[in-house]
C-alpha cells in the first residue's frame, strides 16, 4: 500500500516515526512543509526536513525533538563571542547538514535533490520530499511587526500576539518534483497531527497541492493536533485562539472539511464527533496522545487499517 503524509515537524513525526515501523518504509512519501525555513549565519536550515529525517534515522535529541542526540555546541558559544546570533541552538553536528545543505543549493542542486542526500546518508528509506524546491518562508504579523517563523517561534518564544500568517511568494511556487505525482498515485493520504495553520497550511497553499487532494478527498484522513483544546505540541492552540478560530477539533475540522473525508481525534473530544460529522466528515476516536513507541505504532497501524478496510470496501 502505498501511503503519502503531509508533515510538519515534531508532533509529525511521531506518528512518521509509527508508520515507518508499521509499513514498508519505501512505499511511504512525506512531503514536508518548508515555510519554517531560515537562514542563519549564511547557512540554509530546513527545520522540518531535518526534523523528519533525524527522527526516522533514529537520531533525533529525544528531549527535543528536534536536533541531533548527543550533541555539543562549541561552534554556537564560538559564534556567541563574536557577537553573531545564538539564539536558534545549532549543534556542532547538525551543523554538518546545514553546510551540507548549503554547498549543494551553491552548487546547483535542488532541495528535493538535497534533502534525497541527506536521507540517503543517514540510511531513511521513505522519501523525503519538500512541498516545494522555491523558498517561501512563512511571515508572521504580529503586534511588535513582522517576523519570521523561527524569530517568531524561537527567539520571541511565540509571545507575540499575531494579527496574520502569509508565505512569502507562495503563489509563484511550484510543488517539488513527485510532490503531486505521490498524492494522486498513493491509496492512501494521511494529514499529520501538525499544526494546521504554520505547518500544513503552508502544504495545502503550495499552487495545484489543495485541488490534488480535493480530487482525493475520500482517501484522506488527517490526524487531529488539537486535544482538549490545546495543542499536541508547539503554539497551534494560541495561534489558532489569536487568529480567532475555534480552537478545538471541530475548529481543525473545519479548516480541513474539502481536503479530507475522514477526521481521527482523541476520545476526549467525543463530544465535538457529530458537529464534526455535520461537516461531511467521517470520525474516528482513537487515542493521539503519542509519548511512548508503542503509541505512536498503535496510532499509524490504526490509520492504515482504514485504508485498508477503504481498499477493501468495508465501511468502518
Ligand atoms: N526549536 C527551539 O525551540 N529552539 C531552538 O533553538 C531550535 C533550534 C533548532 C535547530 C535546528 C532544527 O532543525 C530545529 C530547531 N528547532 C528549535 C526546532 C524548530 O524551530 C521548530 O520546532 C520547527 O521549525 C517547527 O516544526
Amino acid at each position: 500500500m502505498n501511503i503519502a503524509a503531509l508533515a510538519g515537524g515534531v508532533g509529525a513525526s511521531k506518528l512518521l516515526l509509527g508508520l515507518n515501523r508499521a509499513m514498508d518504509s519505501l512505499q511511504l512519501t512525506i512531503i514536508v512543509n518548508t515555510g519554517d525555513d531560515v537562514v542563519l549565519h549564511g547557512l540554509a536550515i530546513s527545520p522540518d526536513l531535518d526534523i523528519v529525517t533525524y527522527t526516522l534515522a533514529g537520531v533525533v535529541n529525544p528531549q527535543t525533538g528536534w536536533g541531533l542526540c548527543d550533541e555539543t555546541f562549541h561552534t554556537l558559544n564560538q559564534l556567541a563571542l563574536y557577537g553573531r546570533p545564538s539564539w536558534f541552538h545549532l549543534g556542532d553536528r547538525d551543523l554538518a547538514t546545514h553546510i551540507h545543505r548549503t554547498a549543494m543549493l551553491r552548487e546547483g542542486a535542488t532541495l528535493s535533490q538535497v534533502a534525497e542526500s541527506i536521507a540517503q546518508a543517514f540510511g531513511v528509506k521513505a522519501k523525503i520530499l519538500p512541498m516545494t524546491d522555491q523558498a517561501v518562508p512563512t511571515m508572521i504579523e504580529t503586534e511588535q511587526g513582522r517576523l519570521n517563523f523561527q524569530e517568531y517561534l524561537v527567539q520571541e518564544r511565540a509571545e507575540p500576539i499575531i494579527r496574520g500568517i502569509s508565505f512569502n511568494g507562495i503563489e509563484s511556487a511550484c510543488p517539488a518534483p513527485g510532490v503531486i505525482e505521490s498524492l494522486e498515485r498513493a491509496d492512501g493520504v494521511i494529514i499529520c497531527p501538525s499544526n494546521p495553520l504554520i505547518s500544513i497550511g503552508p502544504i495545502l497553499a503550495v499552487p495545484t497541492l489543495r485541488e490534488t487532494l480535493q480530487a482525493r478527498r475520500k482517501d484522506v484522513v488527517a490526524v487531529c493536533p488539537i486535544v482538549g483544546g490545546k495543542s499536541l505540541k508547539g503554539p497551534s492552540d494560541r495561534m489558532m485562539s489569536q487568529l480567532g478560530f475555534d480552537v478545538s477539533a471541530l475548529g481543525v475540522a473545519r479548516m480541513y472539511q474539502d481536503v479530507c473525508a475522514t477526521f481521527i481525534i482523541d476520545p476526549a473530544d467525543a463530544g465535538e464527533s457529530m458537529r464534526i460529522e455535520s461537516l461531511g466528515m467521517k470520525v474516528i476516536l482513537c487515542p493521539t496522545v503519542m509519548q511512548a513507541l508503542e503509541d505512536k505504532e498503535r496510532l499509524a497501524r490504526q490509520v492504515l487499517h482504514l485504508f485498508a478496510g477503504q481498499a477493501a470496501g468495508v465501511d468502518g
